[in-house]
């Protein structure tokens, strides 16, 4: 395994990105913007109780890594600096980077993972759209640290080029374990072995990751006393989706899909960006 090598970027972020399934995107993240967010995060964090999915705007999901955690649910009402981040930041570094993939840009999800000092768990191989019930499954995804992250502290780790593989199957991310009727081809439990070439992405605050929604990825925990390491990441759609629900795939916001099966998905918690 090797960390991120800088030298290593492709100057063109589309290609790279086409080649890799992942993209490191250094300094787009203002300090005052991030800073703003995990203040606001870890105040939210203290009082957050609601499990509720909210069927009428876009949700946030809040997921400790810690074994028996339940998924707490807040909206960008109560979380104003994180829908400024996206509008102003998020959205527009990806359209910069990325022209020929962001003509569409409708939000999916967003979850903050936080995997708290010592008693964090490590987040299985998977894909993001082994979960979602989409047809074409066509997505990007961001993924960005509130504070700088190395790989004691629970970094991403990706297998680079694994997006060419395909479509996957689902499995709880904790333990591996097959949901019920899956029947599709699973990731190897450690690609590496595998042939493929795992990258550790240890990254500042201003740093922010792009990942194809079919690229491999996973996290392993946070070793660092003192350090709670919160991780956001936004999913978009990047071409019309139809509703194609399957057994298996687990995210919150297939709760808020409002439409039948074969129906385009749009609706309040899905706005294009
Ligand atoms: O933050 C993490 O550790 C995991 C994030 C992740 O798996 C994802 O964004 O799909």
């Amino acid at each position: 395994m090797k960390n991120y090598d800088l030298n290593n970027i492709l100057h063109n972020p589309e290609e790279k990105l086409n080649n890799d399934g992942v993209i490191i995107l250094k300094n787009v993240i203002p300090d005052q913007y991030i800073d703003s967010v995990r203040e606001e995060y870890d105040i939210l964090d203290e009082s957050l109780t609601s499990t509720e999915i909210v069927k009428d705007k876009p949700l946030i999901v809040f997921w400790k890594h810690v074994v028996g955690e339940t998924k707490r649910i807040t909206t960008f009402e109560e979380f104003p600096t994180l829908w400024k981040l996206i509008e102003e930041v998020i959205v527009p570094s990806i359209r910069e980077k990325l022209p020929s993939k962001s003509s569409k840009l409708q939000l999916l999800e967003t979850i903050i993972f936080n995997k708290p000092a010592k008693i964090s768990n490590t987040l299985n191989w998977h894909q993001d759209v082994a979960y979602f019930p989409l047809k074409p499954n066509n997505q990007i995804a961001i993924w960005l640290p509130f504070e700088k992250i190395t790989k004691e502290k629970g970094a991403m780790l990706y297998a680079l080029g694994s997006h060419k593989e395909g479509i996957k199957g689902s499995t709880n991310l904790h333990t591996r374990e097959k949901f019920d009727n899956e029947d599709r081809e699973l990731i190897p439990d450690n690609p590496e072995e595998s042939g493929f070439k795992v990258r550790v992405m240890e990254m500042s605050q201003n740093d922010m990751i792009i990942h194809d929604g079919y690229t491999w990825h996973s996290s392993g925990p946070n070793e660092v006393e003192g350090y709670n390491r919160r991780g956001l990441s936004v999913r978009f759609i990047i071409e019309e989706a139809l509703f194609d629900p399957r057994p298996g795939q687990g995210a919150a916001f297939t709760r808020q899909i409002d439409v039948n099966p074969g129906e385009v998905v749009k609706g309040k918690p899905f706005p294009d960006l």
